[in-house]
């Protein structure tokens, strides 16, 4: 299989080992349903939806018909003091999915802008209610909040911030992660131990005085990190600590929203309803950038003040409610209506959790999380080189098995389509079965 191009040394590829990545490069040149090809038309298989992004699988018909349509109707129309037909449409349909409660949205173009304007929107929600004084943000160990300093700030990943360590954004903290491989190594879904770890939040509150504290954010389950769902009863401790504090509460959905676990939001599938939620990715199928923060009617009133000719959020892209990026969301809106996407993700959870824990005893597999369509196989890391084996995981699903596994290190993580099929499913295991007994 050949996977090149020419004249490939002008981009800088993003969290890539781009030396490594130019040596023998994996490029993609087209996609349909569950798999990309290369340039010499191989097909491979998809275990990833993207990067979270595309669960009802690349260039779904009515996605793509909706986005040429619009982009010879209406490609832009600038973002302030006027907008575009298609922003309010969608706008309205994702609020009729959001839990109760929820009654605006935000567009963003990425998760990063969702996350930092959700924060923006924190302190100045407080300011606006007269209470200035809560300015501090927490996060949480190991969360991935995009690369922005807002998000990186908040942000809990060690090589995203190393490097920017003195320049973060002041007055944040982070309650510890949950990951707990002593106590829960193996749990199919949601694991037993751990929802006392909500109660650092009470630490911080006393440490500062919670009326300091702004905003909370987690990811309902973290991601990134290598898929770590929450302790059972953990997120309902969160939301009682940030009620007795006035904390808002804010979900990072930017991967579990949209039927990632099986419902429209985290929120609805976990029963914990927070103030604000960021999202993107399945926002529009991946297929044309795009990010939301949506917020409770509680927080918008406390902007729609003062005289009605004032702005009342100095904040926005000149890309907010892209026209085409919207007709993306309504097609794919449209799509998860009439296939049932939420549903049929959540029937396959099942069979993708039975898959993947057959390899719980796995000589090289140290712990196998699970939640709703989201999955990660965490491998011992190699003496001396970890991360090598993950890599080496990688690029042997690519050449040998024709398979984008994506790695975060040793840990290997899947996102099946919502709409896979069993057996493609488990086939595609058996494939990485077969490079992981290979590597050493
Ligand atoms: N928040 C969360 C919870 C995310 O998962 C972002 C914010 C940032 O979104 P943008 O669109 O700015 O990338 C994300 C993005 C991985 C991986 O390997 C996941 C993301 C990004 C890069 C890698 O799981 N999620
Ligand atoms: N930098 C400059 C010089 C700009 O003029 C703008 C927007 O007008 C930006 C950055 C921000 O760009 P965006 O609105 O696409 O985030």
């Amino acid at each position: 299989m050949s996977a090149t191009a020419e004249n490939i040394d002008a981009y800088w590829m993003p969290f890539t080992a781009n030396r490594d990545f130019k040596k023998q490069p994996r490029i993609i040149t087209g996609a349909s349903g569950h798999h990309y090809t290369s340039a010499d038309g191989t097909r491979i298989y998809d275990t990833f939806s993207g990067l979270w992004t595309s669960g009802l699988g690349h260039c779904h018909p009515k996605i793509v018909e909706a986005v040429q349509q619009q982009v010879a109707t209406l490609d832009y129309c600038l973002s302030f003091q006027l907008s575009n037909d298609k922003a309010f449409a969608l706008a309205d349909r994702v609020i009729g999915m959001a839990p109760d409660g929820f009654s605006n949205c935000f567009f963003t173009n990425s998760g990063s802008e969702a996350v930092d304007t959700a924060l923006k929107i924190a302190l100045a929600y407080h300011r606006a209610k007269g209470e200035g004084h809560r300015t501090r943000l927490v996060g949480r160990e190991k969360g991935y909040h995009g690369v922005n300093f807002g998000g990186m700030s908040v942000g809990g990943i060690v090589p995203n911030r190393k490097i920017f360590s003195a320049n973060l954004i002041p007055g944040v903290d982070h309650i510890r992660h949950t990951l707990d491989l002593e106590q829960n190594a193996f749990s199919r879904g949601q694991p037993e131990n751990g929802a006392e770890l909500a109660d650092d939040l009470e630490r911080l509150a006393a440490l500062h005085d919670g009326s300091n504290i702004a905003a909370v954010i987690v990811e309902p389950v973290a991601g990134s990190a290598g898929v770590i769902p929450p302790p059972v009863g953990y997120l309902e401790k969160l939301r009682e600590i940030c009620d007795r504090h006035g904390i808002l509460l804010i979900f990072d959905e930017v991967i579990t929203a949209f039927g990632r676990i099986g419902k429209a939001t985290g929120a609805e599938r976990f029963g914990v309803t927070p103030d604000l939620i960021t999202t993107a990715k399945g926002l529009t199928n991946g297929v044309i950038p795009m990010g939301a923060v949506l917020v409770t009617d509680k927080v918008h009133d406390a902007f729609m003040q003062g005289p009605d000719n004032m702005i009342e959020l100095f904040h926005g892209y000149t890309y907010s409610g892209h026209p085409v990026a919207a007709a993306a969301g309504l097609a794919t809106m449209d799509v998860y209506e009439e296939e049932g996407t939420f549903e049929q993700s959540a029937a396959l959870e099942d069979t993708f959790a039975d898959i993947l824990h057959s390899f719980d005893d796995h000589e090289k597999v140290i712990d196998v999380r699970n939640y709703g369509m989201m999955g990660a196989i965490e491998m011992a890391p190699r003496d001396g080189a970890p991360g090598a084996r993950g890599l080496e995981v990688h690029k042997k699903c690519f050449w040998d098995e024709q398979l984008v596994m994506r790695n975060g290190m040793d840990v290997l993580q899947f996102a099946p389509f919502r709409n896979s099929n069993p057996d493609e499913m488990q086939q595609s295991f058996e494939a990485i079965r077969r490079v992981i007994d290979a590597v050493d």
